[in-house]
């Protein structure tokens, strides 16, 4: 566990206690601080009070006299759509709002750092889509070249949650929009903006809103290094932004939609290759199409954006390659849970906006697609570059009669359950075709999360195929 630095003896009120919050509450008392909590759900709150947190309701403003800080968790709505009531109340008696990230940067480094050869150091990736998969990969890699590497943050572990990085210990931050909107502190060494693409609109209030919540990662004086997903035109002005010009080797672009030209630092996927260029010659090419854990384009563009973070830190291009290869994805994206009969079964139950299940869609040719769940904002007009690749959908979730109207030209089913869709696709099959799990919905409306989505999807496919 990180100690929180900077709060000894004073008290900090904690909003929010599930991952994040909980892990932060427990990291303020390691460093020192009086801890208040609340969440509106009474259940969390008893499991706070038997751990011995004081709960304190915080909806007005008098409950900050003497709060020297408020952290809130990411699911938390601090400005839009509303702020939750008691952010609103913090605001209002002029208390300062941070998260656990903000409080992660501000205590990671410690005088002790003084002491080893070679400072730690921390990545941390964001983006719309594939942040996740990159920031495994990255850890993957740096783990394979025999780095002392932790993962955290977005990707399910509370960032204060990992041990005092000791000498060259590298941290590796999976951060979402909520997480950056908030952070008051946000010092990486290398970061990472894989794409950009319409998500959380209503946390927002936009796409521009959420766009300025990402760039925060690539403040002023930010990052050494700059990793930048250069396919959408933020990801080019904010490459722009970041360099003195187009040979200033701080930023490295990367593309997974063509070659990219210039002296600068540049690492592209074309044609299933990678390719590093700097100072206008080629340094290194990787053949993608052999690494069975990253199918598809938007996964290309994963390993571009790990492999220049990797780069960054002085890894070996060969060292990379290799790593690449041992990677077997994460669950619920882009993972094959069965093959038989010739036909492979594949959970990308992350796939929970539109951009992300045509990319999921696309890395295949045959799609038996199970899609369907809790539409967001937007539409699913965004989906039809995929339609191409499906065969038929099999549509699920509380709205999928309403989903189903929203994919034309293609052969829709409504099962509503995932257990009558898995069967029905299973039954469907050929061999040679895929059937996918890429919802382009959130799971909310059946599951707790996606992950339980997935599982269940999981489940049910052995169930269907007599392997359970
Ligand atoms: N709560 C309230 N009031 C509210 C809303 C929630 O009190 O209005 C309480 C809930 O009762 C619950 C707690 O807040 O007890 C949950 O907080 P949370 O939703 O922030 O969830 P955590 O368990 O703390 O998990 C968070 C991230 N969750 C979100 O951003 C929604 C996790 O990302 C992250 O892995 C974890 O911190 C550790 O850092 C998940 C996620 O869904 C995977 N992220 C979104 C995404 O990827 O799209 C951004």
């Amino acid at each position: 566990m990180i100690q929180v630095q900077g709060f000894a003896g004073k008290t900090v009120a904690v909003l929010g206690l599930g991952r994040s919050g909980l892990s932060a509450a427990r990291a303020l008392v390691a460093g020192g601080a009086e801890v208040v909590v609340w969440d509106d759900s009474a259940e969390a709150r008893a499991r706070a009070e038997e751990e011995g947190f004081a709960v304190r309701q915080m909806a007005r403003a008098e409950a900050f006299d003497e709060v020297a800080t408020l952290v809130v968790s990411p699911g938390i709505p601090h400005l839009y759509p509303t702020p939750n009531p008691v952010i609103a109340a913090a605001l209002l008696a002029g208390v300062p709002v941070d998260n656990d990230v903000g409080l992660f940067f501000r205590s990671v480094s410690t005088t002790a750092w003084d002491r080893f050869d070679v400072a730690p150091r921390v990545v941390a990736v964001t983006g719309s889509n594939g942040k996740s998969t990159t920031s495994a990969l990255i850890d993957h890699i740096l783990r394979s070249a025999g780095r002392q590497c932790q993962l955290a943050g977005n990707i399910g572990r509370g960032v204060l949650d990992i041990d005092p990085p000791g000498d060259g210990g590298i941290v590796v931050l999976e951060l979402s929009s909520y997480q950056t909107d908030l952070a008051r502190a946000l010092t990486p060494d290398v970061a990472v903006f894989t794409n950009l693409t319409p998500d959380h609109l209503d946390r927002h209030a936009g796409h521009g809103g959420y766009f300025a919540a990402k760039r925060r990662l690539f403040a002023e004086g930010g990052p050494d290094r700059a990793v930048i997903g250069v396919d959408e035109a933020e990801g080019r002005f904010l490459a722009g932004q970041l360099s003195e010009g187009p040979a200033d080797d701080r930023v490295i672009r990367v593309s997974s939609g063509g070659k990219l030209l210039g002296p600068g630092w540049n690492v592209f996927a074309r044609k299933g290759f990678l390719a590093e260029w700097r100072k206008g010659r080629q340094v290194a090419s990787i053949d993608l199409r052999e690494v069975h854990g990253l199918p598809g384009a938007h996964n290309h563009q994963n390993a571009c954006a790990a492999y220049a973070a990797c780069r960054a830190l002085g890894v070996a291009p060969r060292e990379i390659e290799a790593a690449l290869h041992s990677f077997e994805g994460l669950p619920h994206r882009s993972q094959i849970v069965a093959e038989a009969g010739g036909v492979r079964y594949v959970n990308d139950s992350k796939a929970t906006n539109v951009d992300s299940a045509v990319k999921a869609l696309q890395a295949f040719d045959k799609v038996r697609w199970i899609c369907g769940g809790l539409m967001k904002e937007g539409g699913l007009d965004g989906l039809a570059p995929g339609f191409g690749h499906v065969i038929k959908a099999y549509v699920i979730g509380r709205e999928a009669q309403g989903f189903a109207l929203g994919l034309p030209g293609v052969e829709a089913e409504v099962f509503t359950e995932m257990a009558r869709a898995v069967e029905r696709a299973v039954a469907e099959a050929q061999p040679g075709e895929v059937v996918l799990l890429a919802p382009a919905a959130a799971s909310f409306d059946q599951y707790d999360n996606f992950e339980k989505r997935g599982e269940d999807f999981t489940a049910c496919v052995r169930a269907a195929l007599g392997l359970a």
